[in-house]
């Protein structure tokens, strides 16, 4: 008996919904949204795992920079969500094309196809689920996330040097490719987009409130409301969690480790000149608040241990183990005049869960290096 594989064939596909035009129209702005994407990730990786090579120089202004450039990096790939989905959709029949592959060029094709629509998937997938802080995967997030935002691009830029007579073609609505489909399937394309757009509208409006303050009050589909929290301020990590929920004031010291090492009691902190900052705190995970903080400046505690102006700074948190309870300041960030050990919150000393009895606060920076619980500053 002879066994006989039929191709697989496409539903009926007809109309102006699967066409070249709709996959152009729809992947031009979801080009627009994983550019913008890609380049604030840019950022948001070179300021918290900077290379050897920029570490120093990284610039501690403009102080909010860290805010708006990983606000729009996480409104940008939560836009980019549905705007994927529709491509996706509109181009799916592909999935069907019979034989399989034509040559050797339509074979290559369709392999960076498939590896364009796998990164970008994942890379989307991995990126809202750390917006939850949620990590069902056995890898690091922060590593995959970064190798898959070059794989994709490479397969993007590949994508649209191979696809460019295609764009070209469909770029505008009277492009010769379009002309030749029923008129009745007009409307069909504008719903589509429409529909698209909308949904980018409503995922954006229900989201970016978490860090772009004036929509809060439509920042219902976001993890993280800016203003739940002690202190008007969310928090990620409980002094509980950290393990540091019972600090006693009268043991207490803060440690300069430097060319004249000394310790400070909180009192005597306190009795150093304070100084006042209006700076963010700007989790990597997309929201971010601004607060008034006062306290100690960085460099008046370096000057006080003899640091050279160009020394980096280890700032190490009573924390114990966990990702972030070592952190190293350059010395852009440092000598910031902004850069405070901060001791006080919006007019109130520093509950335990914001970093009690002190926590570093800097400009331009990711908040998982905004230490808390300091106990201890080494000048490098
Ligand atoms: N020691 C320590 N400091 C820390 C963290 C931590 O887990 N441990 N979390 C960081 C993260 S991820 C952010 S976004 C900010 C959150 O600041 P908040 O909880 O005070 O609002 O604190 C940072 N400082
Ligand atoms: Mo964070």
């Amino acid at each position: 008996m002879k066994l006989r594989v039929p191709p697989l064939r496409p539903p009926g596909f007809s109309g102006r919904l699967h066409d070249a035009r709709t996959a152009t129209a729809i992947g031009r702005w979801l080009a627009v949204a994983v550019v913008l994407c890609f380049v604030t990730g840019l950022v948001s990786h070179c300021l918290q795992h900077p290379p050897a090579w920029l570490a120093d120089d990284l610039p501690s202004r403009p102080s909010g920079g860290y805010r708006l450039t990983q606000g729009l990096h996480v409104a940008s790939g939560i836009a980019a969500v549905p705007l994927l989905l529709a491509k996706m959709w509109t181009v799916y029949p592909r999935l069907f094309e019979w034989p399989a592959v034509r040559s050797v060029r339509h074979g290559l094709e369709r392999l960076s196809a498939a590896l364009l629509v796998a990164s970008a998937v994942l890379e989307l997938f991995t990126g809202l689920l750390n917006t939850a802080q949620w990590y069902p995967w056995p890898f690091d997030f922060v590593q995959v996330h970064y190798a898959l935002g070059w794989t994709f691009t490479g397969a993007l830029v590949l994508h649209i040097a191979l696809k460019a007579p295609d764009i070209k073609a469909h770029w505008s609505r009277g492009s010769a490719g379009t002309l030749a489909l029923p008129a009745e399937d007009g409307p069909n394309r504008r719903a589509l987009l429409t529909g698209v757009f909308a949904a980018v509208g409503a995922v954006t409006l229900t989201t970016a409130g978490q860090s772009f303050t004036p929509l809060g009050r439509f920042d219902l589909l976001a993890p993280r409301h800016p203003d739940h929290g002690p202190q008007g301020l969310p928090v990620n990590r409980t002094a509980v969690a950290a393990g540091v929920a019972a600090v006693s004031v009268e043991d207490w010291r803060l440690t300069v480790a430097g060319p004249r090492p000394y310790e400070l009691t909180l009192d005597g902190l306190r009795a150093m000149r304070q100084y006042e900052a209006t700076l963010p705190i700007a989790c990597v995970e997309g929201w971010s608040k601004s607060a008034d903080w006062s306290g100690v400046r960085i460099r008046d505690l370096l000057d006080r241990a003899g640091a050279p102006r160009g020394a980096r700074v280890r700032v190490v948190s009573m924390e114990r183990g966990g990702a972030y309870s070592v952190t190293e300041l350059a010395h852009t960030y440092a000598r910031d005049e902004l850069t405070l050990l901060a001791l006080r919150l919006n007019g109130r000393a520093l509950s335990p869960d914001h970093g009690f009895p002190a926590r570093i606060i800097a400009p331009n920076r990711p908040g998982v290096l905004q230490t808390k619980w300091v106990h201890r500053l080494e000048v490098l």
